[in-house]
């Protein structure tokens, strides 16, 4: 199964490359597009509903502002969706996290930090270990190694 990264704009694609790069570094495969649940809402529900179809099994969704994409991509499909809030200009964020975290309960958003991107792809890599006991051995290397680089650090 691959990931779906999808983002309201290529402005997003700044913070977005954190969760390619991520996912990259772990073999998992991946597919990214920009898909505006504002400027194309069309696309929005054509993406989201034959997501599972097209062999997604997780989806990150990353937007900015008034951050509806997330949410809507989760009304229409019962892939697990990980949204990441895009630091707006206008308040650094705060806008994007409080729209993408608050679902009402029903249809989860699972919420990273603001640009949260690289644990969005990390979430992913959990879900999809669930099934895959090589990348859940590959998550737990990658465990280990960040424990030891925080270990033999010197300040
Ligand atoms: C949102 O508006 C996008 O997710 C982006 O974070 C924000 C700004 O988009 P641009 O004006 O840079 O295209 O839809």
């Amino acid at each position: 199964m691959k990931v779906g990264v999808i983002m309201g704009s290529v402005s997003d694609y700044e913070v977005m490359a954190d969760a390619v790069a991520t996912l990259e570094a772990f073999g998992v495969e991946f597919e990214k597009r920009v898909v505006s649940a504002h400027r194309t809402p069309d696309l929005l529900c054509e993406y989201a509903k034959t997501a599972r179809s097209r062999g997604i099994g997780v989806i990150i969704a990353g937007a900015g502002g008034a951050a509806h994409l997330p949410g809507m991509v989760a009304s229409m499909t019962t892939l697990p969706v990980v949204g990441v809030p895009v630091k707006s200009r206008a308040l650094n964020g705060l806008d994007s996290l409080l729209s993408i975290v608050q679902m009402p309960a029903g249809v989860p958003v699972a919420t990273t930090a603001i640009n949260g991107a690289k644990n969005a792809a990390l979430i992913a890599v959990s879900i999809l270990a669930l099934g895959d006991p090589e990348l859940a051995a590959r998550l737990e290397a990658f465990r280990t190694r960040q424990t030891a680089d925080v270990l033999k650090a010197e300040i």
